[in-house]
């Protein structure tokens, strides 16, 4: 039974206080939290359209109307979970290097303490020292990613750190187990036709979103299956789904997933064991009108939350 439940009112945020994820309170202890809602407002690896810095925040608005209870799940998470907003980690918005040295190191300390994370971006480089800090607790995880881009390319401009590379820096590092790595999602135009060279070498399945599309959801998740019994780290890039519903992004690509199968797959991770998740890339920006995208973004971190509440259970 948890301490922190949102207030029964809508009404965001409390008087003169700032939202918070869900109307939580703000609670930055760590020892106090079964998960934490971490925000992190870096969009310093973003190589086109930044203000993916801006997504915790907006999120935080949007994420004001989700209720307590999961009627498909038949879950309400903030009743089996001490779970709060426990605010945003301390960026440095033009040092990639220092962030993520930041981002492992308050990541780590929540792991230490046994509390889950669950992250808000914020641009997908972030994701790299977030898994540094997963593997150091649990060792080499498996990955669900959705994402419209693999993010395995080597460098650009030079640099081996951008939001185009986490999931390759993150193979080499052995953070995360490739076999056991599976991305949802991909599509658009690539640099060449050795873009997923990478994926053959180390054994990484890719399910293109023509895959998703004519097998349908049900089959993807019985891919899912094969990596239960392990802990599982998923990430989702905003722009796997279609920016008719999720245009507030920093790389959009056409023909994506719709809202309804983003919130269906990742509801079928449930069975997994999962470490950490993280809702990345929503830039505020470029959001259409009612803020859909981040209001997706609200609800796919509800859904963690619900997968998170069942695995307590
Ligand atoms: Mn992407």
């Amino acid at each position: 039974m948890s301490e922190f439940r949102p207030p029964d009112a809508f009404a965001s945020p409390r008087f003169g206080q700032p939202p918070t994820f869900m109307r939580l309170p703000h609670v930055r202890e760590a020892g106090r939290l079964d998960v934490a809602l971490v925000g992190i407002p870096f969009d310093g690896g973003t190589s086109y359209r930044p203000g993916a810095r801006y997504g915790p925040r907006a999120i935080r608005d949007q994420s004001s109307l989700i209720r307590p209870w999961h009627p498909v799940l038949k879950v309400a998470p903030f009743e089996r979970l001490r779970v709060a907003d426990y605010g945003d980690i301390d960026v440095a918005p033009i040092s990639i290097e220092r962030t993520m040295t930041a981002v492992e190191r308050e990541i780590g300390m929540l792991l230490a303490h046994g509390a889950v994370p669950v992250v808000v971006g914020g641009d997908h480089s972030i994701t790299l020292p977030v898994l540094r800090a997963i593997a150091k607790r649990h060792g080499p995880v498996g990955v669900v990613h959705f994402d419209a881009h693999p993010d395995t390319w080597d460098e650009y401009f030079g640099s081996k750190y951008f939001h185009g590379t986490p999931f390759r820096r993150a193979v080499e590092e052995q953070l995360i187990d490739p076999r056991r790595t599976i991305q949802v999602g991909i599509r658009g135009p690539l640099y060449s036709a050795e873009d997923f060279d990478f994926h053959g070498r180390h054994g990484l399945e890719v399910i293109r979103i023509e895959e998703v599309k004519e097998r349908g959801v049900q089959w993807v998740a019985g891919r899912f299956t094969r990596l239960a019994g392990s802990p599982v780290y998923c990430s989702f890039d905003i722009d796997a789904v279609d920016p008719a519903y999720a245009p507030g992004t920093g790389t959009p690509e056409v023909g994506g997933l719709t809202s309804y199968e983003a919130l269906t797959l990742v509801r079928a991770l449930r069975g997994l064991d999962l470490v950490g998740a993280d809702v990345m890339e929503v830039s505020p920006l470029y959001d259409g009108p009612g803020q859909v995208t981040a209001l997706l973004a609200a609800n796919l971190l509800f859904e963690f939350l619900c997968l998170l509440a069942l695995q307590r259970a």
